[in-house]
């Protein structure tokens, strides 16, 4: 029985037998062909697949990472995590705290979040998985300056990307995409936020596909007003549609810039408009869900493609970081049938009119 990415590929992490394994049974997710999204590319010959991360346990990537987070706190007698989090993270540490709690660890979950800025879906998980949820005034960076200083002052286990094991946890997708596919792909398009992911990807090929020139060019992309590695600077007051990647100063900026020169990849940003039309491409024509943040990946494949970035007859992976359900606000705003707003009376001819149907009436 499949029982999550810590017994899957315990050769490549810190586990022993001594480590208690907290494990929702993660990973595993979805590698799927993407034939309309290759089509728009216009590249020849390109094969486009997305790696469904929104279909973990939680809804998101995070939860690789979280695994092994939790499992090495709670191996180390922690009672307390905390993190601050755009969303996905406070969900993710939260579910994995409760599952501790319910092996009979003692481990309270608080979380720190910019109010007014976590998708409805994401704040709904943390607190009904039990977690502490402070809102603050101020966005994810401040509330990470936060977590940051409460962690040094009192006995708490920050669960933030800056704590190696998630990323180490969060390497496991790249094992998955290269297992799959019996080797590593050309490029990997991938969301970039704080950053920790496009890092965790790198450090997974690199374990995994030890002929350099097989790895694949590590293609990452910030929301435009929230680009600091793009633009090379911190930017204090972010704005995206993509909340989950509204972060001005990534904490592993460095690391990411590193996978970008390693890998003659490249580290681009894409506008909410651009991030919006490949969100609505991903469910209208291929049938596959995301959040906002995750059509980044799209979104940007689509632009290298049309800068000529993307080499005919080469394999992309795009990873769609976090479940559609996460942010049903946005999706409705996206979706064009509007009549779903107005509420009909239950009669036949009115429904057949509102579907547009009297043009196709049976002879
Ligand atoms: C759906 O939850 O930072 O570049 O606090 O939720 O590793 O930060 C979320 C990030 C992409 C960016 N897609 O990943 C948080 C948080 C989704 C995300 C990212 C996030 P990183």
């Amino acid at each position: 029985m499949y029982q999550g990415t810590i017994l899957k590929y315990s050769q490549y992490l810190s586990v022993n037998n001594q480590t208690p394994i907290i494990s929702i049974h993660e990973g595993n997710t979805p590698l799927v062909p993407a034939p309309h999204i290759a089509k728009l590319t216009g590249v020849p010959g390109l094969k486009v697949f997305l790696k469904i991360e929104g279909l973990n346990p939680t809804g998101s990537f995070k939860d690789r990472g979280m695994t092994m987070a939790v499992s090495k706190a709670v191996e180390k007698g922690a009672k307390r995590i905390i993190c601050a989090s755009t969303g996905n993270t406070s969900a993710s540490a939260a579910a994995y705290a409760a599952r501790a709690r319910g092996l009979g660890y003692e481990l309270d979950c608080y979380v720190i979040i910019p109010a007014g800025y976590v998708a409805l879906g994401k704040l709904s998980q943390a607190m009904i998985y039990g977690a502490k949820v402070i809102q603050i005034e101020g966005n994810f960076d401040e509330a990470l300056n936060i977590v940051k200083d409460l962690s040094a002052k009192y006995p708490i286990e920050l669960v933030n990307s800056i704590n190696p094991y998630r990323i180490e946890g969060q390497k496991t997708s790249a094992y998955e995409i290269c297992d799959e596919l019996g080797e590593a792909p050309n490029y990997l398009c991938i969301p970039v936020g704080n950053a920790g992911n496009i890092t965790a990807y790198w450090a997974g090929f690199k374990d995994y596909v030890s002929n350099a020139s097989a790895r694949p060019k590590m293609y990452g992309f910030q929301a435009a007003g929230a680009a600091p590695i793009v633009k090379g600077h911190v930017i204090d007051k972010p704005e995206t549609v993509g909340t989950a990647i509204r972060i001005g100063n990534p904490a592993s900026w460095k690391q990411a810039e590193a996978a970008r020169d390693e890998s003659a990849g490249l580290i681009d940003s894409v506008t909410d408009e651009e991030m919006l039309e490949a969100y609505r491409i991903i469910h209208s024509s291929e049938g596959y869900a995301c959040e906002p943040a995750s059509a980044a990946s799209v979104a940007g494949l689509l632009k290298a493609a049309k800068q000529g970035q993307i080499m005919p007859e080469s394999t992309v992976v795009c990873v769609l970081t976090g479940n559609g359900l996460k942010d049903p606000k946005v999706a409705m705003e996206q979706s064009d049938f509007k009549s779903a707003e107005i509420v009909y009376k239950a009669d036949i001819n009115e429904i057949a009119k509102a579907l547009s149907l009297s043009s196709v009436l049976k002879a």
